[in-house]
């Protein structure tokens, strides 16, 4: 299926011509389709994974090779009322939500995130649609605020709860419309499962869990929200941070503010931008389809490895 959409993509990308991709190369072709893993084989995932020895990271590149524009895709300006009064104040309120398996939940501004270590890394994000940016990103490193946390012996993944709705499901699942043109575009559009999402995995903003209702709900429809996952040896790889700053200045909405996920050795989808909680489970079954995330539960591959 990745494939096919791969193929599809770039073949649009190259109708387009480059000067759709202006500041970002063309997708520099590793081989993504050998992939085969998926989330029921992530006990071979585990063994395979330990057996490699230490961390591996991705390449990083010199400040002269940044793309001198970071091209935005997927949600570009997240319409959810939530994250407008967020942006409305310029994050000052924003708090990032750390629970789940964890021994002591988290509640962290982003004053709180930039007084936490941090790491600067210049990597090369490479988007299935065909077209790369290397970009500078600077952020906290996730195992950072892990540590803080403390996880529990459970805990096995880190799900990454996202602030923008793609799109609304009905509460027949019989009707689904995008939330915005620039969200869901064609190619993705003929992706998505009309049945989507029986449960939805609350509000990225907690108001779900708190128990009240959605300010983005209405007439039975429901939002459905970004969201990704990663596993613990992700999680704690050294290059995975959760970004603040791209370039040496703030990060843009288009790009994700006020903190977006970078997981540099895998695939652009996995990099969640508008992060409002880090969910620590034991099981991805809860979201959305269950398969990690709102790409994966579309048919993408969990494990986007490049
Ligand atoms: N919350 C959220 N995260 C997201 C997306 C999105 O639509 N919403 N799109 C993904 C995809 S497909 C890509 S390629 C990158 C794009 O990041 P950028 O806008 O900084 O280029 O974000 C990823 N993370
Ligand atoms: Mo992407």
């Amino acid at each position: 299926m990745i494939l096919h959409r791969r193929r599809l993509l770039t073949a649009t990308a190259g109708l387009a011509g480059a000067s759709l991709l202006g500041g970002c190369d063309r997708f520099a072709g590793t081989d993504a389709g050998r992939r085969t893993l998926s989330i029921g084989e992530d006990a071979n995932l585990y063994v395979q994974r330990l057996l490699m020895s230490g961390m591996t990271t991705a390449r990083e590149f010199p400040e002269s090779m940044i793309s001198p524009w970071f091209k935005p895709n997927g949600s570009i300006d997240p319409p959810d009322t939530a994250y407008k009064a967020l942006a409305a104040k310029n994050f000052s309120d924003f708090k990032l939500k750390v629970d789940g398996l964890v021994d002591t939940p988290l509640s962290l501004s982003l004053a709180d995130l930039r007084a936490l270590p941090s790491r600067t890394q210049i990597t090369r994000h490479d988007c299935v649609e065909g077209w790369s940016c290397i970009g500078k990103w600077s952020g906290v490193p996730l195992s950072e605020v892990l540590k803080r946390a403390g996880l529990k012996p459970q805990a096995r993944y880190a799900v990454l709860h996202c602030a923008d709705t793609l799109e609304y499901a009905s509460d027949d699942g019989a009707w689904v419309q995008p939330s915005h043109p620039n969200t869901v575009r064609e190619a993705h559009a003929a992706y998505v499962q009309l049945a989507a999402a029986d449960d939805w995995g609350g509000s990225p903003t907690g108001a779900a869990s708190n128990g009240e209702k959605d300010p983005d709900a209405t007439d039975g429809r429901r939002p459905i929200r970004y969201y990704e996952s990663i596993d613990l040896f992700d999680a704690f790889n050294p290059q995975t941070i959760l970004a603040y700053d791209l370039n040496g200045k703030a990060l843009p909405v288009s790009n994700g503010a006020p903190l977006r996920l970078r997981v540099e050795r895998q695939l652009g989808y996995k990099n969640a931008k508008y992060v409002m909680r880090v969910e620590m489970v034991s099981s991805l079954a809860g979201f959305g389809d269950g398969k990690g995330g709102y790409w994966e539960d579309r048919g993408y591959e969990w494990y986007a490895g490049i």
